[in-house]
């Protein structure tokens, strides 16, 4: 099996296991003079802003043919950190004919996401359902061979822009069994699904790997508890998952239920992330809203949401009224909930970087003083100056908060180290240089302090302030 980076945000579970964290803190704080700080209330004025501030992400599907629509793009734009492709990712989308494959679409959702600081999650490598018709008419070896095959290329093609893949969707059935569903992917033999997990791992060692379903959000469930039992067996046998996407499609028939914060908690013990994938609620009462978002709060391995779409006349379910947004674009009650939810949540708890990777490429002389919190302020001359200050630090990636003083319409520019990217961004408008370690931040209008997420990868150095100018 590839050697995975997990980010591992479990918290201790012991008195021993807390104390060795916190001695690692101090040995961390110690050698490199870092005072990274945790987060304390927040007040974020979206939901992507508000959610990377507790170290999670606020997503949303999004489908290419609306990404012409100005009213639809604003929102986007505003709103949200992460992305997930509605349609243009599944299979039918990327190998309409058999090796021959189809990304256009897809990289122009890629594409916008990342030139505008949001990551991506993968939807999906393998699914019974949206194959293209050549896949379709497959059966045995001859099938598990194209469905690798397709698994490899696609997760090859994509490597380095998707965080998180949904490897395998949908493949238990509904009702009382709690087993597989049948498909012509299952008939190939049950150990497909974690023949699609491998065959990802292999081709993005460093992508999310998450197995995706819906109807698993009751914790008594058959389906639930089918999944969980999956979950169980592939980390005791080592089979590379990371992370269980609950799609949580909640309607009348398939209602929220109070254990779901038990579902959450009880996988994320498995030692996997858990993610809200598609979620959408009939009617979009903000109470239901309101406790799903804190049910993930309270789990500290539930590391994002993602909505289903943005206005209820992007919904696949449009008569339900199911999102956040009218179709005029205003934002609705359950909006209001979710936000006030992100904002008095918790924070994914912070952990010690791994202590065999020391921050080498940080010079002894340049580590800034202990007392105070590290500042960087440019060179005077652009009208405006530029503060960046530590917050949050995670076991895999940190936020850096920066204040503009002297200017309300500026553009600071921010370099990070590779192999560090930035991967969610708040209060601002970013662009990025063509190697990607160069982020320009415009001011939209959100104030004079602006934040961002970088994923270290292994790198703690710093982002450095290289300039403040004012427009
Ligand atoms: O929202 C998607 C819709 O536009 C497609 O027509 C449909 C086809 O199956 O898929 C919808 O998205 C589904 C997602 O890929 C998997 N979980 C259920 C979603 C809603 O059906």
């Amino acid at each position: 099996m590839t050697e995975r980076c997990h980010g591992d945000t479990r918290p201790p579970t012991g008195p021993r296991a807390r104390t060795a964290i916190v001695l690692a803190t101090a040995a961390l704080l110690a050698a490199t003079g870092a005072a990274f700080l945790p987060s304390t209330a927040s007040a974020g004025t979206t939901l992507g802003a508000s959610a990377a501030e507790k170290g999670r992400y606020f997503g949303t599907a999004v489908a290419a043919s609306r990404l012409s629509d100005n009213a639809y793009t604003t929102i986007l734009n505003r709103e949200f950190n992460m992305v997930t492709a509605e349609n243009e990712m599944k299979m039918n989308a990327t190998e309409p004919q058999q090796g021959r494959f189809s990304y256009g679409a897809a990289e122009q959702i890629v594409n916008h996401a990342r030139s505008r600081g949001m990551s991506v999650r993968g939807h999906t490598l393998a699914w019974h359902s949206q194959q293209p018709g050549w896949m379709e008419s497959m059966s045995g070896s001859a099938l598990r061979q194209a469905m690798l095959n397709h698994v490899t290329q696609v997760a090859t093609h994509f490597r380095g822009q998707v965080v998180a893949w949904d490897v395998v969707n949908e493949a238990f059935a509904d009702g009382g069994s709690g087993g597989r569903r049948d498909s012509n992917l299952q008939r190939t033999g049950n150990d497909w699904i974690e023949a699609a997990f491998r065959a990802a791992d292999a081709a993005d060692p460093n992508a999310k790997l998450c197995y995706n379903d819906y109807n698993t959000d009751n914790w008594t469930h058959a389906k639930t508890q089918g999944v969980y039992n999956m979950v169980r067996d592939f980390k005791a046998r080592g089979v590379p998952i990371d992370c269980v996407g609950f799609q949580s499609h909640f309607n009348n028939n398939s209602p929220y239920v109070s254990n779901y914060r038990t579902t959450l908690s009880s996988f994320a013990a498995l030692g996997v992330d858990v993610q809200i994938t598609e979620l959408d609620i009939q009617g979009a009462p903000a109470n239901t809203y309101r406790s799903v978002v804190e049910d993930c709060m309270a789990v500290p391995r539930c590391n994002g949401i993602t909505v289903w779409g943005i206005r209820d006349s992007d919904s696949w379910l449009a008569s339900q009224t199911p999102l956040l947004f009218n179709s005029n674009g205003s934002k609705k009650a359950a909006y209001d909930a979710v936000l006030a939810a992100l904002n008095n949540g918790s924070a994914v708890p912070t952990t010690a970087p791994p202590t065999s990777a020391p921050p080498t490429s940080v010079p002894p002389t340049s580590a800034p003083p202990t007392s105070v919190p590290p500042t960087t302020t440019p060179p005077p001359g652009g009208g405006c100056t530029a503060t960046l200050q530590d917050s949050t630090r995670w076991g895999d990636r940190f936020n850096s908060q920066v204040t503009v003083s002297g200017a309300s319409n500026w553009s600071v520019v921010v370099a990070v180290t590779p192999p560090q990217k930035v991967s969610a961004t708040w209060n601002g408008s970013p662009s990025w240089d063509s190697s990607g370690n160069v982020m320009t931040m415009r001011s939209n209008g959100s104030g004079n302090v602006f934040g961002f997420t970088t994923m270290a990868n292994g790198n703690w150095t710093r982002p450095q302030v290289l300039s403040c100018t004012a427009s």
